[in-house]
């Protein structure tokens, strides 16, 4: 039998082994950050089925969109197993009094699993105290936990693993006091509440750990078991869309609130969590709007343009995010079925938001943007105007009608500026018949 010192003295050396691996493998993979060394590349037709039949209709989309959704789940994201329950949440908390008396708060214990010890994913929800009647609400995830979000300093601390976040403080996997209020800069609530919306979010920890062999800590593992036998298969899901079913739950548990507007609900992440966004918002129809900020690869970047990280580089980093089947395109993306302008167009007819910051080149701005553009024909084909021509627009405009994007000046994080923009794309969409 090995002893627990010895377990831990392999278990160290593992991980600094895998480390020098992994370290190795990055460097040796070829990264693109340069306009004009771009290679050619063809992307797959939106408009055309698999079997080279052209969509005609808004009902052939449908079908067309059917297959679409199928093939980013086999290929790219993976499936949710069938059978998980929607079960109500519980009402933990409500304040009349947040934010000074400008919000009415409730903090919301949302079962994502069955049995005695289900995975819970804590709801945090503010909505204006003026409000007179329901309010649209905008749901995103948070990446340390949600009492990093608020100045209000009654939030518990995250359960469970929190990344390693120099900004918070955070040393040991573990939520810290000093990590409280950390994050407002992102999440400008009474920016929001003042504009007439409520603000809902969860930490993306509660539904699971984020690192390779996180599933075993959260939503997937609990689902699948995490014994020895336990694996998952190619089509399986991956962190992503296990982190998208936590959006639905979430948009469930708003429904149930008639102080809320269920039908004007936009879903909103930041980079790996902008990813989550879109994926969400092109899996479930219920979302009325969808912001992608910073998303890059495997976010609205288009994966065969060659700038900035690559589906090898994301693959390879981020092993968990995906799906095992997603592995196979590592070295031949022009073989995937699919490219990111297809999942931005899933949400069509729905309003979808990009946006790109200037500074961020890992994400590809372009690609971004590009993936937006060549969203259009299904916009069109649904009676929309998406983004107005291939070109980047300036810098800090907004630009677009039902595809709303753009690229602020800065570097990569989710910044009041962006929320702005937001807000007015909002405004345009979810308001239209309020006003
Ligand atoms: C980076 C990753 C990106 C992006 C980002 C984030 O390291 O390469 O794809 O998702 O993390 O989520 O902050």
């Amino acid at each position: 039998m090995i002893s627990p010192k010895a377990f831990r003295q392999t278990a160290v050396l593992a991980l600094w082994a895998a480390g020098i691996v992994l370290q190795a493998a990055q460097e040796t993979i070829p990264i693109n950050e340069v306009e004009e060394a771009v290679p050619p590349y063809t992307l797959p037709e939106v408009l055309t089925f698999c079997d080279g039949r052209r969509v005609e209709s808004a009902r052939d989309w449908t079908r067309r969109r059917a297959e679409l959704l199928r093939l980013f789940e086999d290929h790219v994201y993976g499936r949710v197993p069938k059978g998980l329950p929607r079960a109500p949440g519980r009402v933990v908390e409500t304040r009349r009094d947040a934010l000074g008396g400008k919000a009415v708060r409730q903090r919301i214990q949302v079962p994502l699993t069955r049995g005695p010890r289900p995975v819970l994913m804590d709801l945090l929800v503010y909505r204006p105290a003026s409000a007179t009647g329901p309010v649209p609400v905008f749901l995103g995830l948070n990446f340390d936990g949600n009492h990093t979000v608020t100045v209000e300093t009654d939030i518990p601390l995250a359960r469970g693993w929190v990344a390693n976040r120099p900004r918070s403080g955070v040393t040991n996997h573990v939520a810290a006091e000093a990590s409280r209020g950390t994050d407002t800069a992102a999440w400008p609530i009474e920016r929001i509440l003042g504009r007439g919306y409520g603000l809902a979010t969860a930490y993306y920890g509660d539904i699971e750990a984020d690192f390779n062999g996180g599933w075993r800590h959260g939503l997937r593992g609990t689902v699948a078991g995490t014994g020895p036998g336990s694996r998952f298969a190619p089509e399986d899901w991956g962190a992503i869309s296990a982190w998208s079913w936590g959006l639905s739950r979430a948009l469930d548990q708003l429904a149930r609130d008639p102080a809320i507007d269920a039908g004007k609900v936009a879903v909103i992440g930041h980079s790996r969590l902008g990813k989550t966004a879109l994926w969400t918002g092109a899996r479930d129809p219920r979302f009325a709007l969808v912001i992608a900020n910073e998303s890059g690869e495997g976010g609205a970047a288009l994966a065969r343009r060659f700038f900035g990280e690559t589906t090898l580089r994301i693959n390879t980093s981020f092993p968990h995010w995906f799906n095992g089947r997603f592995k196979d395109y590592n070295h031949r993306v022009p073989d995937l079925p699919v490219d990111q302008h297809e999942l931005v167009a899933l949400v069509a007819p729905r309003p979808v938001y990009i946006a790109s910051a200037e500074q961020d080149r890992w994400a590809d701005p372009k690609g971004e943007y590009l993936s937006g553009w060549h969203a259009g024909p299904v916009y069109r084909l649904l009676g929309r105007e998406g983004l107005p021509g291939p070109d980047l627009p300036a810098l800090n405009r907004s630009v677009g009608d039902s595809v709303g994007y753009h690229v602020r000046t800065g570097a990569h994080a989710l910044t009041g500026a962006d929320w702005e923009f937001y807000l007015d794309f909002a405004d345009r969409h979810l308001r239209r018949d309020s006003r």
